[in-house]
């Protein structure tokens, strides 16, 4: 079984995560996308909130596998004999970071990145501006799946 891990906070999962774990589904057996916990950082959504969204929203591949996991991303993978770590690049200005953390992860357990490039349509896109735009009204309907803007529209009301 050729087994990858989609890593990440998700909070909320948007179209650009979204095409990237489709991607990996059809190079991999197996696609583990983990919902990295950290506790210094509170969410919009709980860890439960974002593993069910997204469980929801890629329910139609089904070789992929949605798990939360609080620690480092090498110790996941450790755990299920995942080999390869898939992450998205939308700009330069994201590599440096990337760069870092695939040689950080391949120095401490030899697990290897592999960077596939953005859909150009969501290269501008992270959960962050989703939600800001949101709180400030402005329509993000088309960076989302559908139940995912539903969930945020009704997260911020509450707010
Ligand atoms: N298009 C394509 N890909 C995208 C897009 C987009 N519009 N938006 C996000 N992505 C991809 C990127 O690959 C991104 O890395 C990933 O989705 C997750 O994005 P976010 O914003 O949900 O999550 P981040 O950036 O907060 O995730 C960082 C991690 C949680 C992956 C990282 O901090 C981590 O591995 N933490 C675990 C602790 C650890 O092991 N630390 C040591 C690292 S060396």
């Amino acid at each position: 079984m050729r087994r990858a891990v989609c890593p990440g906070s998700f909070d909320p999962i948007t179209n650009g995560h979204l095409d990237i774990i489709a991607r990996a589904s059809k190079l991999y057996d197996v696609v583990h996308v983990a919902v990295m916990i950290n506790k210094s950082k509170q969410g919009l959504f709980t860890v439960e909130e974002r593993m069910d969204l997204i469980r929801e929203v890629t329910g139609e591949y089904d070789n992929v596998e949605v798990e939360a996991h609080h620690g480092l991303l090498v110790d996941f993978c450790k755990d299920r004999g995942i080999p390869a770590i898939v992450k998205g690049l939308r700009a330069v200005s994201d590599f440096d970071y990337e760069l870092q953390m695939a040689q950080m992860n391949n120095g401490l357990t030899g697990v290897e990145t592999l960077f596939v490039p953005t859909n150009p349509t969501y290269s501008f896109l992270s959960s962050s501006l989703v939600k800001e735009v949101a709180a400030w009204g402005g329509d993000v309907s088309h960076l989302l799946p559908p139940a995912v803007h539903e969930a945020l529209v009704a997260r911020l009301r509450e707010k």
